[in-house]
């Protein structure tokens, strides 16, 4: 890894899902990012204000309720207004593959779902960063 890449896992929505976005905090953690996790019922505004307050190079968002072609495209608009576009978005939860695909073409960098590896994530997030850095 070039750097200490800081990346924000957010959990947007009304639900209570909140054990990927805490097994992935930990993983990315683990592996040298430096994280910050913003916990439960968190809206697109409250998403894109952490990830400006933080500094982020990276925003996970865990989706598990359904909402994720609203939510995404939600945090991505938010992102836009705050000049936070060029910040890397991701995410996993449950998406299907044709969401998935949906959310890859409005900018979403990758989705991971259940039973995504944490190996394959740490590696993959940390490539992407790498790249952007040259
Ligand atoms: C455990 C569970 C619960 C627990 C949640 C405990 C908790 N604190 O998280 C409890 C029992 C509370 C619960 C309740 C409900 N649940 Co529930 N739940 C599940 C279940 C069985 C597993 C989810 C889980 O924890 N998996 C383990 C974690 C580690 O995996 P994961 O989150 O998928 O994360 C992996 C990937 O998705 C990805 N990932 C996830 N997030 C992120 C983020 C980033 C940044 C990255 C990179 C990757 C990533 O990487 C992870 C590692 O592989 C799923 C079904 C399923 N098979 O997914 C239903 C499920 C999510 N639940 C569902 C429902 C409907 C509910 C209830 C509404 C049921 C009810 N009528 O009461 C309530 C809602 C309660 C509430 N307040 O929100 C539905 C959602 C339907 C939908 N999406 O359309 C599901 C899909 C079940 C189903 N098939 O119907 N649930």
């Amino acid at each position: 890894m070039k750097r200490p890449y800081r990346v924000v896992v957010a959990k947007p929505g009304l639900d209570g899902h909140d054990r990927g976005a805490k097994t992935i905090t930990r993983a990315l953690r683990d592996h040298g990012f430096e994280v910050i996790y913003t916990g439960l019922h968190q809206t697109p505004e409250q998403i894109a204000e952490t990830v400006l307050q933080e500094d982020a190079d990276a925003v996970g968002l865990s989706l598990l309720s359904g909402a994720h072609l609203t939510l995404f495209p939600r945090v991505m608009e938010e992102l836009r207004s705050r000049d936070l576009g060029d910040v890397l978005v991701f995410g996993g939860g449950v998406i299907p593959d044709a969401d998935a695909r949906a959310l890859s073409e409005q900018g979403v960098a990758q989705i991971f779902q259940p039973g995504a590896s944490l190996k394959g994530i740490n590696a993959w997030l940390e490539q992407t960063l790498d790249e952007r850095e040259d």
